[in-house]
């Protein structure tokens, strides 16, 4: 009984820590990811922050979503970062995107597509439901003008997934899916740069340099291609990845978005919807890895599927595209990965050579990851899986704190500390 009281005070105290880690990463209708490592607003981050706003102040959470919004550009994309204010301490930032405007009001490439899938949330969640209501009807166009152009941009040949063209796309920056795909040749001219995250973060728990002067690469061709002209980087871009956290998300924001549109009687719109859906099944299929029994990013340049099985595997299941058989298989590979870690779910497959339980996307383990997992799980029936995945989050944050990502051999904390997203997290999924 004493332990479990112990537990209690615990978790009652990290509830208290995060409502105390939104109010200081507000900077006033938007929450930065983490002061100092990420001074600026960014696209995903923000969406599943405004669902553990949405436990305290009603009215933040619709702020922060709307402010996500404020910056859209005309043709629909909502970019990966606005810089609302100015800011050193992070690289790179406005005047290295260069996007049209000037001073620059976002960057160049867009992040998962978690909008909507949030927006449903507050609504669904809202005691101000007069408020809800007027919100969301706002939002909703912006949002299907956002999902409209990831197909326009990113799938103009009609495959029913769309592609990314940059790893900060995906969200997942070093994912070992795109260690291939990053071969293309560094450019000659690539200007001298000063990292920031290094001043903030142990260069073990980081992407490497050959890594950044990919990234950086890849920025500097956008940039001269028109600013980032969505309808031309298409064609021009070296990385060109079909993504499964990307098309996860998207596809699941589909089915929330096609909720929304129902609930405000948009019923074309919700025709337009299930046509990007009925497409999306057909998507998947060529992402399918029979052999291993995984999802697995594809590499649209040569074709070939990734050769590295990540935590994105197992989204599929949060979209809901995966048929009865195939979750199985994902099961049956997901309950291999946990037997071999402490805590789940890693980034990587811990039986690959690669995994490396502290750098960033190759390992350690992130609390948006395992709330997709875990419900998408729970929608299969297998809750007591979902069940020890939730439970390991639990232990990580009782641990370890609010930190950014976490050790899944030791359950360590590692990267960003006082981290937004795991405060919302420990708000919306695990109190
Ligand atoms: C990380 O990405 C940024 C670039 O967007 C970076 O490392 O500089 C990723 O984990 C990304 O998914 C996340 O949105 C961002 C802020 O938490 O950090």
């Amino acid at each position: 009984e004493y332990e479990e009281r112990l537990e209690e005070d615990v978790r009652s105290h990290i509830v208290r820590n995060s409502i105390h880690v939104l109010r200081m990463n507000d900077r006033g209708g938007y929450t930065v990811p983490a002061e100092g490592l990420y001074p600026f607003q960014w696209n995903w981050d923000s969406a599943i922050v405004s669902a553990g706003w949405a436990v305290f102040d009603e009215e933040r959470s619709w702020e922060e979503l709307e402010t996500l919004f404020s910056d859209q550009w005309a043709d629909g994309m909502v970019a990966s970062i606005n810089f609302h204010k100015f800011s050193e301490t992070y690289f790179p930032g406005p005047e290295i995107w260069g996007t049209p405007e000037k001073p620059s009001k976002t960057s160049g490439i867009s992040q998962p597509p978690v909008a909507a899938m949030a927006a449903r949330f507050l609504y669904e969640h809202a005691e101000m439901q007069d408020l809800a209501k007027e919100k969301i009807e706002v939002l909703f166009p912006k949002m299907l003008a956002w999902h409209r152009w990831w197909y326009k941009a990113r799938d103009p040949e009609n495959r029913g997934v769309v592609a990314i063209l940059h790893p900060w796309e995906s969200g997942m920056d070093n994912s070992p899916a795109w260690d291939e795909p990053m071969k293309f040749r560094i450019d000659i001219d690539l200007p001298p740069y000063v990292r920031r995250d290094l001043t903030h973060v142990d260069a073990s728990m980081r992407p490497t340099k050959d890594t950044y002067d990919h990234y950086l690469t890849l920025l500097y061709r956008f940039k001269k291609t028109h600013f980032y002209d969505p309808d031309q980087l298409y064609w021009i871009s070296p990385f060109h990845v079909t993504d499964l956290c990307v098309n996860s998300i998207l596809f699941r924001a589909n089915r929330d978005l096609r909720w929304i549109a129902l609930q405000l009687g948009k019923q074309e719109e919700a025709m337009e919807i299930e046509r990007w859906l009925d497409d999306g099944f057909k998507g998947f299929n060529m992402l399918w890895d029979d052999q291993t029994g995984v999802y697995k990013c594809q590499d649209h340049i040569t074709g070939k599927l990734a050769n590295a099985a990540t935590s994105a595997a197992f989204l599929p299941l949060f979209a809901g595209v995966a048929s009865k058989e195939q979750a199985a298989k994902l099961v049956a590979n997901l309950e291999r990965w946990l037997s071999k870690v402490k805590y789940g779910v890693p980034s990587l497959d811990p039986e690959d050579p690669r995994f490396d339980q502290l750098r960033y996307w190759r390992g350690p383990v992130w609390l948006i990851i395992n709330w997709m997992i875990s419900n998408g799980l729970r929608h299969y029936g297998y809750e007591e899986l979902a069940n020890r995945i939730k439970q390991d989050s639990i232990d990580l944050t009782s641990k370890a704190g609010l930190r950014e990502y976490f050790d899944p051999m030791t359950g360590d904390g590692c990267g960003g500390k006082q981290f937004s997203w795991t405060a919302a997290m420990c708000l919306a999924w695990l109190d």
